[in-house]
C-alpha cells in the first residue's frame, strides 16, 4: 500500500476576501492531511489562488488596479489565511507563478498534438461569476435577466472565435472510467448527479476566450487566452512539478489521492479535468469529494450574495479551534449546514468547555492533589477500565476506514461517544471515595489520563492548537504524535511527571 496523500482544496479566486465557505474547504482538507500524517504517511496539502480569467480581469477594473498588482493583494490575504487556519499546507499555488503557466502551456501542446483541440467559433451563454459556458436548457429568465439555472448567477451572450477541446469524444471513456472506479466521485449523491450529466451527452469545451487578454496565451495564437478552467485544474499538477514526470514530487504523489472541492465546481473537476487527463494520457486523479454549502439562513454564502460570516471576526473573537472544531462538528460532511454565531456558542459551552475542557482539568487537578502531578503506577486493569479503554483498539480499523471514506461524521461521533464514556468513567468510578485503596485510586487515575491521551490524539486532526497544549501535559510534541497508538492501553510511564495546563477553553457567558 502506497505511503503517499496528496490532498488538494480549490484554488479560490482572489476575486475578494475570504468567507466562510473558503475557511470551511481550507479546514476540512488540513482536518485530512493532520490525519494521515500521524497516521504515518507522506503528505502533500496544497491550496491556492486561481487568479485568471474575465472574472478577476473585472474585479481589477472596478478597482482601477491592473489585474496582477490586484491579485498580489488579494493573493495575500489567502496566504495569510492558511495561518490564521492553522493549516498544514506543504504549498500554496498561485496560477501568476511561471511553474504553473509552463505546466499549463505544456499540457496544452500535449493536447493540440494530439488533435484533441480544434478552432471553431462559440456563440452561447456565459457565466463570469463562475467562468462556465452555460447551454440553452441550463439558463432561464428571472427578474427580466438571464440566469443559470445551476448556480444562479447572471449569464451573458457570448459570440467569438475559440479553440474547443473534443469533450464529446470522451463519454464513453469518462463512463468507463467511473464504472471501473466506483468510488471516483463522492459522496453518492454527487456521483448520480454526474453519470446523470454525461449520460445525457457531452459537447465539445470551449477552452479559448478572445475578448479579453487576463490569462495564459495560447501558444500556438496569441489573440486567446486558455480558458480559466483549464488554466486553474493544471495547478494540481503543476505544483508537483509538472510537466517533469521524473521529479520526485510528482511521481510520489501523483494522481492525486483526492481534490476536496464544493459541490459548485463538480463537473469541472468530475468531468472536465478527467477528460483533459485522459486526453493527454495522463493519469485522472483517485478520487474528487464534493462537500455541500455553508448556508447563512437559507441560501449559499457566497461573495456575490453578500451575506458573508467572516473567518477573521469569528476568529478574532472565539479562536480558530472553536471554529474548526464546530464546522467539523455541526456541518454534516457532504451535506450543507447551517451556522450560526449562537450554535458556535453552545458548541463551545457543551463539547469543548464542559465535555473536553473540564475532563482534562478535573483529572489533572485530582492528581495535584492526590500524587502530586505524576503519572501514577497502575495495577491490573479491571472490566470497567478495559471497556473504556479497549474501544479504541477494537475501532482502530474502522477510524482509518471512516477517514478513507470521508466519513467525518462517524469519526466524529465516536469522538463524542468516547469523551462522553471518560468523563462518566470518572464520575461513575469515584477516585475521591478511594483513598483506602490507593492501588485503584492510581489505576483509575491512570486509565483516565490514557482516555485523555487517546481521546487528544483523535482531536489533533481537528483543533491542532488545544490538542498540543493537552499532549504535551504528558511530554509528547507534534511529531511524536502516532494514531496507531491510540491502541495501546499503557503508553504512559509511571512517575513521570505531568505538565498542569490553563483552562482549555473558556465559556461563554450569554448575557441575554
Ligand atoms: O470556484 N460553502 O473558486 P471560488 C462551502 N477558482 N464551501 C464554499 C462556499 C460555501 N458557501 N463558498 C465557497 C472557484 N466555498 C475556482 C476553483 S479549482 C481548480 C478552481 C468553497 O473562490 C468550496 O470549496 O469560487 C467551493 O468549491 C470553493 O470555495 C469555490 O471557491
Amino acid at each position: 500500500m502506497s505511503k503517499n496523500y496528496y490532498i488538494t482544496t480549490p484554488i479560490y479566486y482572489p476575486s475578494a476576501k475570504p468567507h466562510m465557505g473558503h475557511a470551511y474547504s481550507s479546514i476540512v482538507a488540513d482536518f485530512f492531511a493532520r490525519f494521515k500524517k500521524i497516521q504515518g504517511f507522506n503528505v502533500f496539502f496544497l491550496t491556492g489562488t486561481d487568479e485568471h480569467g474575465q472574472k478577476i480581469q473585472r474585479a481589477a477594473e472596478k478597482k482601477q488596479m491592473d489585474p496582477l498588482t490586484f491579485c498580489n493583494e488579494l493573493s495575500k490575504t489567502f496566504k495569510d489565511l492558511t495561518k490564521t487556519l492553522n493549516l498544514s499546507n506543504t504549498d500554496f499555488i498561485r496560477t501568476t507563478e511561471n511553474r504553473h503557466k509552463k505546466s499549463v502551456i505544456n499540457l496544452w501542446n500535449i493536447l493540440e498534438k494530439k488533435k484533441e483541440i480544434y478552432l471553431s467559433k462559440y456563440a452561447g451563454w456565459y457565466s463570469v461569476s463562475d467562468e462556465a459556458f452555460y447551454s440553452e436548457d441550463e439558463v432561464e429568465n428571472k427578474d427580466g435577466l438571464k440566469v443559470s439555472k445551476l448556480s444562479g448567477s447572471n449569464v451573458e451572450w457570448v459570440e467569438e472565435e475559440s479553440y474547443f477541446f473534443k469533450l464529446s469524444k470522451w463519454q464513453e471513456p469518462l463512463l468507463n472510467f467511473y464504472s471501473e472506479n466506483p468510488n471516483f466521485i463522492l459522496p453518492e449523491s454527487r456521483k448520480n448527479e454526474v453519470l446523470s450529466f454525461v449520460k445525457s451527452g457531452l459537447k465539445d469545451l470551449s477552452v479559448s476566450r478572445k475578448s479579453f487578454s487576463w490569462g495564459i496565451k495560447v501558444p500556438s495564437n496569441k489573440d486567446h487566452v486558455i480558458y480559466v478552467w483549464l488554466d486553474a485544474l493544471t495547478n494540481y499538477i503543476s505544483a508537483l512539478n509538472y510537466p517533469n514526470e521524473n521529479a520526485d514530487l510528482y511521481k510520489k504523489f501523483w494522481p492525486a489521492t483526492i481534490h476536496l472541492i464544493g459541490k459548485d465546481i463538480l463537473r469541472f473537476h468530475a468531468v472536465y479535468w478527467p477528460a483533459f487527463l485522459l486526453a493527454a494520457n495522463i493519469k485522472p486523479p483517485k478520487r474528487v469529494y464534493g462537500h455541500g454549502w455553508i448556508l447563512s439562513g437559507e441560501e449559499k454564502m457566497s461573495k456575490s450574495k453578500g451575506n458573508i460570516l467572516d473567518p477573521i471576526e469569528i476568529i478574532n473573537n472565539y479562536g480558530i479551534d472553536p471554529l474548526r472544531y464546530y464546522l467539523i462538528k455541526e456541518v454534516s460532511f457532504g451535506n450543507d449546514g447551517n451556522i450560526s454565531k449562537e450554535k458556535l456558542e453552545n458548541c463551545i459551552n457543551s463539547d469543548l468547555a464542559n465535555n473536553y475542557g473540564n475532563l482534562c482539568q478535573r483529572v489533572i487537578s485530582f492528581n495535584e492533589k492526590n500524587s502530586n502531578l505524576k503519572i501514577p503506577e497502575k495495577d491490573k486493569f479491571i472490566e470497567n477500565d478495559l471497556k473504556v479503554l479497549d474501544i479504541f483498539k477494537s475501532n482502530h480499523k474502522n477510524l482509518i476506514n471512516y477517514i478513507d471514506n470521508q466519513d467525518l461524521n462517524s469519526y466524529m461521533n465516536f469522538i463524542i461517544d468516547r469523551l462522553f464514556s471518560a468523563n462518566k468513567y470518572f464520575n461513575d468510578q469515584e477516585p475521591w471515595n478511594k483513598k483506602s485503596d490507593l492501588k485503584r485510586l492510581n489505576t483509575i487515575q491512570y486509565v483516565s489520563f490514557e482516555l485523555i491521551r487517546k481521546i487528544t490524539i483523535m482531536l489533533y486532526p481537528i483543533i491542532p492548537e488545544s490538542s498540543l497544549k493537552v499532549l504535551k501535559i504528558f511530554g509528547i510534541d507534534e511529531d511524536k504524535i502516532d494514531f496507531n497508538s491510540i491502541t495501546n492501553n499503557d503508553y504512559l510511564k509511571p512517575n513521570t511527571k505531568i505538565k498542569k495546563i490553563n483552562i482549555l477553553f473558556k465559556k461563554i457567558e450569554n448575557n441575554d
